[in-house]
């Protein structure tokens, strides 16, 4: 594919000057700083070494003071805290981050040793109104006051991912088993010492619950500490075994609903398939039966004015924290704190969803005398979200990705150290490693299963529970990758076979069949060889969804409103969106799509962009010129490793075609002796003008490389002009 280069441009010759004479660095380091933002010397210490207290006050975004001020009364006075976010990195991120900082902030959930005073309460009927409200409290009081065995039994049916079958301390008519399967009418029962009396009250309850129609498994609390592994097998096979069977003594259990044993804060994350991107009713639903008085959206609801309202009726308070871009309202939530808010001063508006979390975390322990370095841990989960979310390395988020990274590469959580186990990775990971190694593997649950599964790797305190979960991951990953190259392929024939399909600005694929969970994928490698704006649209419960990229400079966001007639949802960013349809409407979406793009895309988009940031000759290329620009990482939007242009270069006779297409060469400039090592992925078509001796122009990184261990310096070569 043919590029355009584009020579950027450079700094005006007072500031370069300032910059070389204060900073003291070379006119093309001057150059490259100059292009990040960077003029004087306080700005390049700025750059050169980020530091935590350089972040901006969190009390800037608005809307802070108010959600801070929230939750602490919802801590203080003990209600239940929902954190929902989305299925995807930045989501599932963002719900860790929040999920585990909270959970430090209220009462622990640890076992806490002795027992819960027995569940039997005879002759109670639970008509009796008032009755009925001492069973109940007496029901949140076991549930606050757990066993040590019933706290490891709902670990094991979280572990398990049994808990959502099962209901805490609910109650049936008189009695109130510890967890309670109403699907499938089974309930488990963990008891303490055995005493003869105890006994016999435990069988008496045993009958009582046959009698209405439940399976009893009953467990002692030694048995469910020290065999984990049996008790857990034991459960599931006995779910298997059990018909579906909707008890109808279900009528007269408590509205209590499931949760974890003590715990006041859970966290939710939104099935793709059957409640789709954002806010979801069932979500709501399902903090009202579980009686939770507070949501922290994650990542999402900017636009969820309906879900928000739906919530206040049910008297469910939302805070929001959010980076898209909102609409013409906001949604009447508590607090919505979104940079983008036309209202919001916060001076940084690129921040990721789990940045905004962050900044949460931020005010909260900025209040209550928290040192911002204790936050510090959890900067891995924001560096993965950054990164996967594709976000600039710029201001605020380059210090938050200089120690994220730094984390994750000293001292990563449990999961993250399970999954990069798993994945064979040995070097120091950098931003693109991320977004190629860690965020497809924390995606691919929430496209292939369920995002839950996610977070429950990313918040695994111990290194056995992580390499389970990781290696969950990684399988589905491996399922994912299948799927997805046989997608593209699928998708590129379609092309190939239709000569109308070629000639057009826009691509705008459609099957029934394609799983949703990689069309967005597949978008983005069809630009790889058609670079154009594309959308891939698959069905599933008789609507059409999709997912739309686009090429550089493009606003893919904008095309999309112009077809929004026909559109039942879209949203999304300039240049990734999401959208659904019905299926009548398909053919007239292509049809406008490609109207909307051919004419207003310029020929010049069409055409993929190599920004140059300096041209060099190869004796500029020093050790010490290297460790400079290694100090620019970490590299990303708004802070990409440096490409270079060369001119005048020939290979010294050994180019060579490497691996499936890359050209491997050995450069040297005319009228130099210095000599550097190359690599072209995906240019062998190159290798017969290259092995020829010609001179050429070349743009390219440059990497390290360590090889027996010495280490050199190699060029990562993007492309080359005759
Ligand atoms: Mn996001």
């Amino acid at each position: 594919m043919t590029k355009r280069w584009k020579i950027e441009e450079s700094a005006p010759a007072e500031i370069a000057e300032r910059l070389v004479k204060e900073v003291k660095v070379s006119p093309v380091v001057a150059n490259l700083l100059y292009q990040r933002g960077v003029t004087n010397y306080d700005e390049a210490k700025l750059f050169f070494r980020p530091q935590l207290e350089h972040l901006h006050d969190p009390f800037l975004m608005k809307d802070m003071d108010k959600a801070i001020t929230r939750i602490e009364k919802a801590i203080s006075s003990g209600e239940k805290i929902l954190v929902y976010g989305d299925y995807d990195v930045d989501g599932t991120t963002s719900v860790a981050l929040i999920y585990s900082f909270l959970k430090q902030q209220t009462p622990s959930n640890s076992p806490k040793g002795g027992e819960s005073a027995g569940g039997n309460i005879p002759n109670y009927h639970t008509t009796d109104k008032q009755m009925w409200k001492l069973l109940h409290e007496k029901a949140v009081a076991m549930r606050n006051n757990p066993t040590p065995g019933e706290n490891v039994m709902w670990q094991i049916l979280r572990k398990h991912g049994m808990e959502y079958h099962f209901r805490r301390q609910h109650i049936i008519e008189n009695c109130i088993p510890d967890f309670v399967c109403l699907e499938k009418s089974l309930v488990i029962e963990v008891d303490g010492d055995i005493h003869d009396y105890q006994k016999e009250e435990d069988e008496e309850r045993t009958m009582f619950l046959n009698s209405k129609g439940f399976t009893v498994i009953r467990f002692r609390n030694e048995e469910v500490i020290g065999d984990i592994d049996n008790v857990a097998k034991k459960i599931s096979d006995t779910l298997q075994t059990l018909p579906s069977n909707k008890n109808p003594h279900a009528q007269s259990l408590s509205p209590l609903g499931r949760e974890g044993v003590g715990s006041l804060i859970d966290y939710y994350i939104p099935d793709r398939y059957k409640e789709g991107y954002g806010i979801s009713t069932a979500g709501i639903d399902f903090a009202k039966e579980n009686n939770f008085s507070l949501i922290i959206a994650l990542d999402c609801g900017i636009k969820a004015i309906d879900k928000v309202a739906y919530a206040n009726e049910k008297n469910i308070d939302f805070i929001i924290c959010d980076h898209h871009l909102p609409g013409e309202t906001i949604p009447n939530a508590v607090a919505v704190l979104d940079p983008k808010r036309k209202d919001c001063p916060y001076p940084y508006k690129e921040l990721s969803g789990c940045g905004i979390g962050f900044k949460l975390v931020q005010a909260f322990a900025q209040k209550n005398n928290i040192a911002i370095e204790t936050l510090e841990p959890c900067l891995d989960l924001v560096v993965i979200s950054i990164s996967a979310d594709i976000v600039p390395i710029t201001g605020e988020n380059r210090i938050l990705a200089f120690y994220g990274l730094k984390r994750l590469n000293t001292s990563p959580r449990e999961g993250i150290r399970a999954m990069l186990e798993l994945t064979n990775m040995k070097k120091e990971l950098t931003i693109t490693d991320i977004v190629f190694v860690i965020g497809p593997r924390i995606n691919a649950a929430g496209r292939m299963e369920s995002g839950k599964k996610a977070v429950e790797l990313l918040i695994a305190p111990s290194s056995e529970i992580a390499i389970e979960s990781g290696n969950y991951l990684n399988k589905n990953n491996s399922d994912r990758r299948d799927l997805d190259i046989y997608t593209t392929q699928q998708a590129l024939a379609m092309i190939a076979e239709s000569p109308t399909l070629q000639q057009k600005k826009s691509t705008v694929l459609f099957d029934p069949n394609w799983h949703k969970g990689v069309i967005g994928i597949v978008a983005s490698r069809l630009t790889e060889t058609y670079y154009r704006p594309t959308v891939m649209l698959t069905q599933s419960n008789g609507i059409v969804s999709g997912s739309a990229r686009s090429v550089k400079d493009f606003d893919l966001y904008e095309a999309l409103s112009a077809c929004s007639d026909l559109l039942e949802q879209f949203g999304g960013h300039k240049f990734a969106a999401g959208l659904t349809l019905k299926p009548e409407n398909v053919e007239a979406f292509k049809k406008k799509f490609e109207e909307v793009v051919s004419s207003t895309i310029t020929d010049e988009m069409l055409i993929p962009e190599i920004e140059i940031d300096a041209k060099l000759n190869f004796s500029d290329i020093t050790p010490s010129f290297f460790n400079i620009i290694k100090q620019f990482a970490p590299f990303g939007p708004g802070n990409m490793n440096p490409i270079f242009l060369t001119e005048n270069v020939s290979d010294k006779g050994c180019a060579n075609i490497v691996g499936s297409n890359h050209l491997k060469m050995d450069l040297i400039q005319k009228g130099e002796t210095i000599k550097f090592p190359a690599i072209g992925f995906g240019l062998g078509e190159q290798y017969e003008f290259v092995a020829k001796k010609n001179f050429f122009n070349v743009c390219y990184h440059i990497n390290e490389q360590k090889w027996d261990g010495k280490t050199y310096l190699q060029l990562n070569v993007k492309d080359l002009k005759k």
